[in-house]
């Protein structure tokens, strides 16, 4: 099923000028970007986004990190591109992901994960409409789709 899925290259990705090798790895796997904005993350919109994990002890702390410097934000579209992603994203934890996902090649920390990704239909959903207005997201076909997909 053809799904959109909210990615954001958090602040360390944009910082250590990660933004392109990791946009090409989407472009290179067949995803279409549909959606992308470099912009600053108010406290506001980083305590929505990370709601379910307010009572946690390191909520402060990634409060923190999100909205130091600006991140990458995105809707990436395709077929299951929700679990696609997940996939080329990785373990939370970048030491423990597996190397060739982008936490396992560019991370070291938790805290410095370099990237998000929704991980269900309804968070991406949700996701989607904290971040993007609906006329900010492009509908387009590719030219290669027939080389893409069966
Ligand atoms: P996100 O939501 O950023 O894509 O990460 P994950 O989906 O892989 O992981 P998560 O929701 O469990 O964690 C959200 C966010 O919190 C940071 N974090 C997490 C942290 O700083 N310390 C921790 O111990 C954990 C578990 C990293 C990702």
């Amino acid at each position: 099923m053809i799904e959109k899925s909210f990615v954001m290259m958090k602040p360390d990705a944009v910082s250590r000028r990660l933004m392109g090798q990791i946009l090409s790895r989407f472009e290179e796997k067949g995803l279409k970007i549909v959606a992308l904005k470099l912009r600053a993350i108010d406290e506001d919109l980083a305590r929505k986004h990370y709601g379910e994990h307010s009572d946690k002890p390191f909520f402060e702390g990634l409060i923190e990190y999100i909205t130091s410097s600006p991140a990458l934000t995105m809707v990436i579209e395709g077929d299951d591109a929700i679990a696609v992603i997940r996939k080329m994203v990785g373990a939370t934890n970048p030491k423990e992901a597996a190397i060739g996902t982008i936490r396992g090649d560019f991370g070291m920390d938790t805290g410095r994960n370099i990237i998000h990704a929704s991980d269900a239909p309804g968070s991406a959903k949700r996701e989607i409409a904290l971040f993007f207005d609906e006329d900010e997201i492009c509908d387009y076909s590719m030219s290669d789709n027939a080389w893409i997909y069966e």
